[in-house]
């Protein structure tokens, strides 16, 4: 299995909480290491670009208004099959159906606020990664 790295965000119901130290803990029990974090406010046409994949649902505008609501937290996480392994340590997209013992199940207040996102492939990570951080940002 390769080092890989993928991108997470922790989302603003998240940060409001106070949660960032809690849900890093998390990542990094499951041998996920930062090698990059920063905390920004995300413009609309950010949000929108990010989650273009996701624009013609019904959820689309409300998707946007809630990522730019407050603070998030983008990081890159780097480790073994990190792309799955993220996945795994955030539980599915909505907490009702989350395992025991991830992220989701354990902080996420609906489908919407669910606390984190992770990108889906290593393709998308290697784009999502690129969209928020220079290589220069990034220190392995
Ligand atoms: P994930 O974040 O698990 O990759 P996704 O890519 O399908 O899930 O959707 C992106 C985000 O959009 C998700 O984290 C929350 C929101 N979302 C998805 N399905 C939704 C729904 N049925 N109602 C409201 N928001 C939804
Ligand atoms: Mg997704």
């Amino acid at each position: 299995m390769a080092v890989e790295r993928t991108l997470s965000i922790i989302k603003p119901d998240a940060t409001a909480r106070n949660l960032t130290g809690k849900i890093n803990a998390y990542l990094e029990d499951a041998d996920l290491r930062f090698v990059a974090q920063k905390r920004v406010r995300l413009t609309r046409e950010q949000a929108e670009t990010f989650y273009g994949v996701h624009k013609e649902r019904s959820f689309f505008n409300e998707l946007v208004e809630y990522m730019t609501s407050g603070p998030v937290v983008v990081q890159v996480l780097e480790g073994e099959n990190a792309v799955a392994k993220n996945r795994e340590v955030m539980g599915a997209t909505n907490p009702a159906n989350a395992d025991e013992g991830t992220i989701r199940k354990d902080f996420a207040l609906n489908v919407q606020e669910n606390s984190v996102h992770g990108s889906d492939s290593a393709e998308n990570a290697a784009i999502e990664i690129a969209y928020f951080f220079a290589g220069t940002e990034i220190v392995g």
